[in-house]
C-alpha cells in the first residue's frame, strides 16, 4: 500500500579535526555520498514518502556547499514526498541559533519540515481509498531531557507514522541520566494507534514492535565514530498494509567508508615505541580510517626516543586517515622521580581536572548555585568532547 522509506542521522557535513587538507573535504563528502545513494535508491523505486528523522545535518551551521549539492539532489526526486525533523545536532539550541538548517529545505516543493518542538503536526495523504497520517515533532534543543511522546496525540488515520528523534529505552537502556536526549519508552506510545515510529538518534540500526506498532532506528548512514567501526550501515524500506509487522522491514545497506582500531600493547620489555607500533598495524588500505591506541606500561628511556611526527607520516602513507591515542604509563624503576607529571592527559581527562579544580574552590566559598552549575557543565561537557573525540 503505501512504501515508505525511512532514514536518519545522515551527519551532513561534519568536522573531522584529526584530517587535514583533501583528506578532511573527502571524508565530509563521504557523508553526502550516502544521502546521495539514498535519494538514488528513491528516483529508482518511487516510494510514495521518504521520512528523516532528525540529524540531517551534523550541525546548526553546516556549509553553503553541501546544502546546495542537498538542493539539487533533493530536487531530483520528483515522485516522492520528503517528511523531516531536526535532531540535536542539527537543531537551534538557543535563540542566537535561530532557525534549524533543515528549515531551508521547505522552500523545494515536496519537502515537509515538522518544524515545531513543542507539539506534533501531521500531513495525511491519500492512496487507494486508505488514509496515512505523518506526525513529527522536532527535537527540542531548548530541553533535550524532554519526553517527546507526552503529548503525542492518538492516530486517527488508516495508518500512521511519528518521527522522532530521541532515545527509546527499551533498544537502547538508559546508563547516566545526566545528559539524556529525549528519552521515551515503548510503554508510554500504547493506545496510540500508530503503525511504525521511525526513530532517529541512536546511530546502530536496530528495531523493536509489540502488537501495536514497530519502533525502528535504521541507524546513521555512515559511521560517525570508531564505536560504529563494526556497525553496518544503511537505511530502511517498508510497506505499510493490514498485516505490517516487523517482518516487512527491510534494511537496505550502503556503500560507506571501512573503520578500523588496532590496540598496541606495551609492557617495560618493549624497546622500540614506532617499531612496535609498525608491527602491529600491518597491513595497508588508502580508504581506510585507521585508530591506533597505544595501552600499557613503557619506560622513560624508551619512550624518550618515540617519535610521533615520523609514525604519523609513515602510517598517513598507508591509510586514509590516523588517529593515534596515547594512553601510556610512563615508568623507571630505577628513579623514585614522579613520571606521573609527565602523563599527558586526555583533553577529557584535562576538562574534568580543571572543572573539579573550579569546583572544590567554589565549594570552599559557599557558592552552592555556581558549584550546581559547574557540576552539569562537567557532564555536559565531557560527554561533547567525547563525541568529538570519537570521530
Ligand atoms: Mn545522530
Amino acid at each position: 500500500m503505501f512504501k515508505i522509506v525511512h532514514t536518519a542521522d545522515l551527519h551532513i557535513d561534519p568536522a573531522y579535526i584529526y584530517l587535514t587538507g583533501e583528506k578532511q573535504q573527502r571524508r565530509k563528502y563521504d557523508f553526502l555520498n550516502s544521502f546521495n545513494q539514498i535519494i538514488d535508491y528513491c528516483i529508482k523505486e518511487e516510494p510514495d514518502v521518504l521520512v528523516v528523522s532528525g540529524d540531517f545535518y551534523d550541525k546548526n551551521l553546516p556549509r553553503n556547499s553541501p546544502r546546495k549539492d542537498v538542493i539539487l539532489k533533493f530536487k531530483e526526486l520528483t515522485d516522492t514526498k520528503i517528511f523531516i525533523v531536526t535532531g540535536n545536532h542539527d537543531c537551534s539550541k538557543s535563540i542566537s541559533d535561530t532557525i534549524s538548517p533543515v528549515e531551508t529545505l521547505k522552500a523545494l516543493d515536496r519537502v515537509t519540515i515538522f518544524d515545531n518542538s513543542d507539539s506534533y503536526d501531521k500531513v495525511i495523504l491519500q492512496k487507494d481509498g486508505k488514509t496515512l497520517g505523518i506526525y513529527g515533532k522536532s527535537f527540542n534543543g531548548m530541553n533535550p531531557g524532554k519526553n517527546p511522546v507526552e503529548n503525542l496525540p492518538k492516530c486517527k488515520e488508516d495508518f500512521g507514522v511519528v518521527l522522532i528523534h530521541g532515545h527509546l529505552s527499551e533498544i537502547m537502556p538508559v546508563y547516566n541520566n545526566d545528559c539524556q536526549y529525549a528519552p521515551f519508552s515503548m510503554e508510554e506510545c500504547k493506545g496510540k494507534g500508530f503503525n511504525y515510529f521511525a526513530l532517529g538518534h541512536i546511530h546502530k540500526y536496530g528495531l523493536k514492535s509489540n502488537d501495536e506498532s514497530v519502533f525502528c532506528y535504521p541507524g546513521s548512514t555512515e559511521r560517525y565514530s570508531f564505536t560504529e567501526e563494526s556497525q553496518e550501515k544503511g537505511f530502511v524500506v517498508l510497506e505499510l498494509d493490514d498485516d505490517f509487522t516487523e517482518k516487512n522491514i527491510i534494511f537496505k545497506p550502503l556503500k560507506t567508508r571501512k573503520m578500523r582500531t588496532f590496540t598496541v600493547d606495551f609492557t617495560p620489555k618493549i624497546h622500540d615505541i614506532n617499531q612496535q607500533i609498525l608491527s602491529t598495524v600491518n597491513i595497508t588500505d588508502k580508504e581506510l580510517l585507521v585508530r591506533v591506541n597505544l595501552k600499557g606500561e613503557a619506560l622513560f628511556d624508551v619512550y624518550r626516543n618515540y617519535k610521533r611526527n615520523d609514525l604519523a607520516v609513515s602510517l598517513d602513507e598507508r591509510f586514509f586517515g590516523v588517529q593515534i591515542n596515547n594512553e601510556l604509563i610512563i615508568n623507571d624503576p630505577d628513579t623514585s622521580y614522579d613520571f606521573g607529571a609527565l602523563k599527558i592527559n586526555s583533553p577529557v581527562d584535562e576538562f574534568k581536572r580543571y572543572m573539579n579544580e573550579r569546583i572544590a574552590q567554589c565549594e570552599k566559598e559557599g557558592n552552592i548555585e555556581l558549584t550546581e552549575i559547574l557540576r552539569d557543565t562537567i557532564a555536559m561537557g565531557e560527554k561533547a568532547l567525547r563525541e568529538m573525540m570519537e570521530r
